[in-house]
């Protein structure tokens, strides 16, 4: 690693991105722009040039409350990370849950899983007492954000963020918030702005946290003085419990439940619903009695559902046709972690597959 030092840290950062096996076809491409980039890069101030550099400035000193000592010498040591803006632009894979899945729920996740959860229990038992998350959730969320802490990025989370904040104009405003945050929590926590490293797109650590939710929700919960995400799956595993229990999570009420969808016939025999779009919930945020859904077909596999209880119905598509599930509030929590539908559905199997050490994947929910 010692002759990385010798080069652009924003070529690092493109090499140690490009490690992670998802993108390592892009990294021809990424090294070529890096490559010419290199005399911009190389000297510092990629931003003062920015139409909106006054502005931003002025934001992260008046609304942040930062001095214009920390945003001066912050701004004049970023870097500009264009492959994180391509990366960004780039449109969504529309993939579907059968090439999702398979990603997240791995043999070998589970049992490094398994070996996480039994080095760290107490804390997961005590992060369950205190906040009602279940430990599954929590061990789901670790698993596929960053495989038990192995894949926290090793991105410039200065450079990363104040790239989004000034190249990136559909959600300049989300991260030139993100970046205010980050240097405030850079102060508070007395870390240098320069050596900190994440997501390219400013997430940190185990649980991959924005900085603003790392000030919000963070927590120490291993007692030693300091939040810290790289190192701590203690502080990690408190904190994803103190987050979802501030978004909502319900004590002892479940997840959801497998489901399947039938037909209905009215008593004058004919067909009620023949569309499972009927079924199939537009926003989590809106539940509905369950009443309403098994009138329209949904039915739990097995298991029984109050009439009453809000709930939401979800479909996604399998190996060999769509499968369902009938949701409760919960799941809608774990999606204010990532409003991917099928995030949360990984996060909730991956997370049971390893507390039941089902390495096999036999009983998925
Ligand atoms: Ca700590």
């Amino acid at each position: 690693m010692t002759t990385l030092k010798h080069l652009p840290r924003s070529l690092i950062s493109v090499l140690n991105y490009a490690n992670r096996a998802t993108v390592g076809r892009v990294l021809p491409s990424l090294l070529t722009v890096s490559l010419l980039g290199v005399s911009a890069t190389a000297n510092a101030g990629d931003f003062e040039q920015s139409p909106d550099f006054q502005l931003v400035r002025q934001t992260l000193i008046q609304q942040h409350g930062l001095t214009a000592l920390e945003v001066d010498q912050a701004l004049s040591e970023a870097h500009r990370l264009d492959w994180v803006v391509n990366l960004m632009n780039k449109p969504g894979e529309s993939k579907e849950w059968y090439d999702y899945a398979p990603m997240f729920l791995r043999r070998a996740t589970i049992q490094k899983g398994m070996r996480f959860a039994d080095n760290y229990a107490h804390y997961l038992q005590d992060a369950e007492a205190r906040y009602g998350v279940p430990q599954a959730v929590i061990l789901g969320i670790l698993g596929v954000e960053t495989g038990y802490g192995s894949n926290q990025g090793k991105v410039s989370t200065l450079d990363a963020l104040a790239t989004l904040a000034f190249n990136y104009p559909r959600r300049a405003d989300y991260f030139r918030n993100e970046l205010g945050e980050f240097l405030l929590l850079c102060r508070e926590q007395g870390w240098s702005p320069q050596s900190v490293m994440g997501s390219y797109a400013g997430a940190l650590g185990f649980p991959q946290f924005m900085p603003s939710n790392i000030r919000k929700y963070a927590l120490d919960f291993d007692h030693d003085g300091h939040i810290d995400f790289t190192r701590s799956p203690a502080d990690s595993i408190g904190s994803i419990a103190h987050y979802l229990a501030e978004k909502g999570w319900q004590l002892d009420q479940p997840i959801g439940l497998r489901a399947r969808f039938e037909s209905s016939q009215g008593e004058d025999g004919n067909v009620r619903t023949s569309n499972d779009e009927a079924v199939i919930a537009k926003d989590l945020t809106q539940p509905i009695r369950y009443g309403v859904l098994s009138m329209k077909g949904l039915i739990p596999r097995t298991g029984y559902v109050d009439p009453a209880q809000p709930v939401n119905g979800i479909r996604l598509m399998g190996d060999s046709g769509p499968l369902y599930w009938i949701t409760y509030p919960n799941f809608q929590v774990i999606t204010t972690y990532n409003r991917s539908r099928m995030y949360a559905m990984a996060v909730w199997q991956l997370g049971t597959a390893v507390q039941n050490g089902d390495t096999d994947m036999q009983d998925l929910p």
